[in-house]
């Protein structure tokens, strides 16, 4: 079905003809926009961004480009295309038909999954929030605020969920997902990662590389969901989300690619030296990686989670393409998880298959961040340099799961507290990493410029040139 974008509310869910919801949502649009004003990107209300905005979910028509104030954003409802006679993929409903309407005994764990993914959506544009004034390029600065744009979008696919399917209380959850905020001490973000600062480029780029990456593998688990209305809006954001990841994965190339000149005019790969000619050092990179990832692999949940089970048993949440595995039940197999010992070692216990799905997810993410650091490696190998990037050990720097409170290297060995003091600032950013990486952060907003820590980018957005004015400071 076309989206409407006459309508007040665009939408391709016919919420024309659904009078008590389009009321509910045309109630909910003016505290949305009054968040945005208040907790979206600061200081840039009246400027043009050339922006992308879905008018169809098809291939061609989900992104038409051109110049528009971000406050009048066309944020909208869009799922992907039903699919004829789609059936149950996996858990105990597996074979049957997919439900348009929530069943009473799931209600209440449908509602907390997609308030716990809906919460994630503004919590990092509060995140952000500040990052525009200190863009390293009109080009990053649009990328930044196309990512923020559908952030928002993804939080009305979650609020048009709890409005349209979950009555009272979903319009409750709705209004919720407005007043928690990032970092608040007393309503902060659902979980962990959405909580941290996000005060640079770097640690944005991170964040779009790792964290949306969660986002994605999350996305995948829930659009396999037998609640169809939900899998149609993860199957639509989706698409959205592969950009974002972009971002990061862009983003950390050119950084790398710049340290790497540097190196090369330097003729060192001595960090002091490297930092002093404007560039970020790969140990400080490295660094920022092993913060990230462990953050973000804390989205994954427990290793072992009653939770992870029973949204699997009642087909609510899947595994990320489950249609790759054979055993759509999972109830005769077990997985192998790693566990500390108690006595500063590891060992391994065998868990039913459905207690583990969280460990599954993680797994497949874990694989996927792998394929930039690849990318990365490689170009520093041509540069004839031995440093190499490594993810570490999904136990170090955990604080949820088995591994939560047990000090570990980047290897995974478990370390005694007094080892981890010493080496912490070697492993994680230090505060002084944070303020050299900060000092770098200076705003250009020259067409065709870019700061001197990161490479341009090798292309612009939809064909136009880098030095295109992707943004007009108004
Ligand atoms: N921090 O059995 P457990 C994205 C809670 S990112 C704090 O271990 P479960 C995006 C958990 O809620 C994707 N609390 O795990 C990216 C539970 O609390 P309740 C977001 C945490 O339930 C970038 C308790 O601990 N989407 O889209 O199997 C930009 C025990 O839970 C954390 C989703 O997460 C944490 N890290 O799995 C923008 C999908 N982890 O219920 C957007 C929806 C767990 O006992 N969420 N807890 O009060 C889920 O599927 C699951 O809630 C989780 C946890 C995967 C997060």
């Amino acid at each position: 079905m076309a989206i409407d974008n006459r309508d007040h509310i665009p939408n391709n869910v016919n919420l024309g003809e659904k009078r008590a919801l389009q009321r509910a949502l045309e109630h909910w649009q003016p505290q949305f926009l009054d968040w945005w004003k208040e907790m979206g990107p600061l200081g840039f209300a009246d400027a043009d961004v050339y922006l992308r905005t879905a008018t169809a979910v098809d291939a061609q028509g989900w992104a038409s480009y051109g110049m528009v104030r971000m406050p009048e954003y066309r944020w909208g409802i869009f799922l992907a295309d039903a699919v004829p006679d789609r059936r149950i993929g996996f858990g105990d409903a597996f074979g049957e038909p997919v439900w348009q309407q929530v069943p009473g005994e799931h209600r209440s764990a449908l509602r907390r999954l997609i308030v716990t993914q809906g919460d994630t959506e503004p919590a990092s544009v509060e995140q952000q929030r500040m990052l525009g004034h200190t863009c390293p390029s009109l080009y990053d600065l649009r990328n930044l605020f196309q990512v923020n744009v559908e952030e928002g979008r993804h939080l009305w696919a979650m609020a048009y969920l709890l409005h349209g399917y979950f009555g009272r209380d979903g319009r409750e959850e709705a209004d919720e997902l407005l007043a928690r905020h990032s970092g608040d001490l007393d309503k902060p973000r659902i979980l962990g990662t959405f909580n941290e600062p996000i005060a640079d480029w770097l640690s944005f780029f991170m964040f779009t590389y790792f964290t949306d990456r969660d986002g994605r593998f999350q996305l995948k688990s829930l659009a396999e969901s037998a609640f169809d209305p939900l899998s149609r809006t993860c199957r639509f954001m989706l698409a959205e989300e592969a950009f974002h990841m972009f971002v990061g994965a862009s983003g950390i190339t050119r950084i790398v690619k710049r340290t790497l000149e540097v190196t090369r005019a330097l003729g060192s790969d001595d960090p002091a030296a490297v930092r002093n000619a404007g560039a970020i050092d790969l140990p400080t990179l490295q660094r920022y990686i092993n913060f990230w990832f462990s953050s973000s692999l804390d989205l994954f949940g427990a290793e072992i989670s009653s939770n992870a089970a029973s949204y699997f048993a009642s087909s609510l949440k899947g595994r990320p393409d489950e249609a790759r595995f054979t055993d759509h039940l999972a109830t005769e197999q077990s997985l192998r998880v790693e566990l500390p010992d108690g006595l500063g070692g590891v060992t391994a216990e065998d868990v039913p298959m459905r207690s583990a799905i969280n460990e599954v997810t993680r797994a497949a993410y874990i694989r996927d961040c792998g394929t930039g650091l690849g990318r990365w490696n490689r170009l520093i190998g041509e540069a004839g340099n031995d440093f190499r990037f490594n993810l570490p050990s999904l136990r170090f720097h955990r604080s949820l799961g088995v591994w939560a409170g047990v000090h570990t290297d980047p290897k995974g060995r478990p370390i005694t507290d007094e080892a981890w003091r010493l080496h912490q600032a070697d492993w994680l950013p230090s505060a002084e990493d944070r303020a050299f990486v900060s000092g770098l952060m200076q705003r250009v907003i020259e067409p065709g410029k870019v700061a001197g820590w990161i490479a341009p980018p090798e292309i612009g957005i939809n064909n136009a040139p880098f030095d295109y004015e992707y943004v007009r400071l108004n």
